[in-house]
């Protein structure tokens, strides 16, 4: 690895004086990621590489290098835009499928911080108007009806937009290899499979992330894909970036705030803290509603009209809480769980857990009717009271 950088003066100027520390910390379940100093108290540079395999399962389970160049890529886009919520982009090399990043030292998973009652006052905010400006500056509002084309085509990405088809939208409700669960929720994870309506409202979301491509959205925008510290939020990991529909985004970051709240509650964390924690998706939403109507006048072309907006504003909000919903379940029943629930001892998982899959269905069920986030409140609260 010393070598590596050496032998590339952009990466080595980041990192002067030897000799070079290098540091595995990968934790997310695909790649390896390599932190770079020179001095080991002061931040060098990021490397991430691609395997040609999912990191948490082995050789078993092939997965294209690809994705590397796909988040090197949505990088690049986003930094036109996206200021200091993008970490700072320093290339991408394609034939070892490295990307070089910006050395977060000083902030931390924002899913490691709210499992340890940490506030992070601005993060949902941040959330909120990132995704705005992705939703504004790569569709056919922020780009000319042409390069957006081209934007398209060159950001297809068939592996990783397969991972999120079935995992979040088909395995949690089939008996699958990937899923697990503790042996306590058998009897609730069969009833979800057996539930027509909960299957429908999948597939029908299925289709609609496979089908709507509104923008170059991030892909996988859970808790465990942000930076938080100092003031600053950074999203990271757009390796499942694909053009899709702007609430997978922001359902995402919903459905996690939500698991962050059902942890909140089984540890009885102060009252405080889960006002915060609850406060993501109200924050996160008027945030975007902001950003979204203060570019809207910038759009390239004057013939979307203020009625188009209106209309475009109502979807993203009802996708977006049928999408938390199909997220909410996939992370407590399917391959890829979350620290919030998975660390809790065995009685509060399993409370959270069944609280969290009456949510998700009732997100899944209820996606289309529910007006605002008082409404989304009220049948959080509810899910959180009655499993305790
Ligand atoms: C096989 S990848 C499993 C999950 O990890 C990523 O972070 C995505 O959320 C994906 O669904
Ligand atoms: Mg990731």
């Amino acid at each position: 690895m010393p070598d590596y950088v050496r032998a590339r003066p952009h990466l080595s100027g980041l990192v002067p004086g030897d000799p070079l520390h290098v540091r595995e910390v990968g934790d997310g379940n695909l790649n390896l990621v390599f932190i770079v100093r020179s001095d080991p108290a002061v931040p060098g540079v990021v490397l991430k590489q691609s395997l040609p395999w999912v990191r948490v399962f082995g050789e078993g389970w092939p997965l294209t290098i690809e994705r590397a160049r796909h988040e090197a890529d949505a990088y690049a886009v986003y930094r036109a835009f996206a200021g200091a919520t993008n970490p700072v982009y320093h290339g991408f090399d394609p034939v070892r499928y490295v990307i070089a990043m910006e050395d977060l030292a000083a902030l931390r998973i924002w899913r490691t911080a709210l499992d340890d009652g940490e506030v992070h006052a601005g993060a949902a905010a941040a959330l909120g108007t990132f995704v705005a400006r992705v939703a504004f500056h790569t569709s056919d509002l922020g780009l000319p009806a042409q390069e957006r084309k081209r934007l398209v085509a060159r950001t297809i990405n068939p592996e990783l937009c397969q991972i999120t088809e079935d995992l979040v939208f088909t395995e949690p409700v089939r008996i699958h290899d990937h899923n697990r669960y503790s042996p306590e929720l058998e009897g609730v994870v069969a009833e979800l499979r057996a539930d027509g309506a909960v299957v429908d409202e999948l597939s029908r979301l299925k289709h609609r992330f496979m089908t709507h491509t509104e923008a170059l959205i991030h892909g996988d925008l859970h808790s465990g894909s942000v930076m938080v510290g100092g003031g600053r939020t950074v999203a990271i990991d757009p390796e499942f970036a694909c053009t899709g529909p702007v609430g997978f985004d922001l359902g995402a970051i919903w459905a996690n705030a939500i698991l962050a709240q059902a942890r909140a509650v089984q540890l009885g964390r102060p009252a405080g803290f889960r006002a915060h924690v609850a406060a993501i998706l109200p924050d996160s939403w008027l945030a975007f509603r902001d950003e979204l109507l203060r570019l809207w006048p910038e759009r390239v072309d004057d013939s979307f009209t203020d009625a188009l907006l209106g209309d475009w504003k109502r979807t993203i909000w009802h996708d977006a809480l049928g999408f938390a919903g199909a997220e909410m379940i996939r992370r407590l029943v399917g391959f890829a769980h979350v620290s919030d629930v998975d660390t809790l001892d065995t009685a509060a998982k399993v409370a959270a857990t069944t609280a969290g899959l009456a949510i998700g269905r009732r997100l899944l069920l209820e996606h289309r009717t529910l007006a605002d986030p008082a409404a989304v409140r009220e049948l959080v609260e509810t899910g959180l009271s009655e499993h305790r």
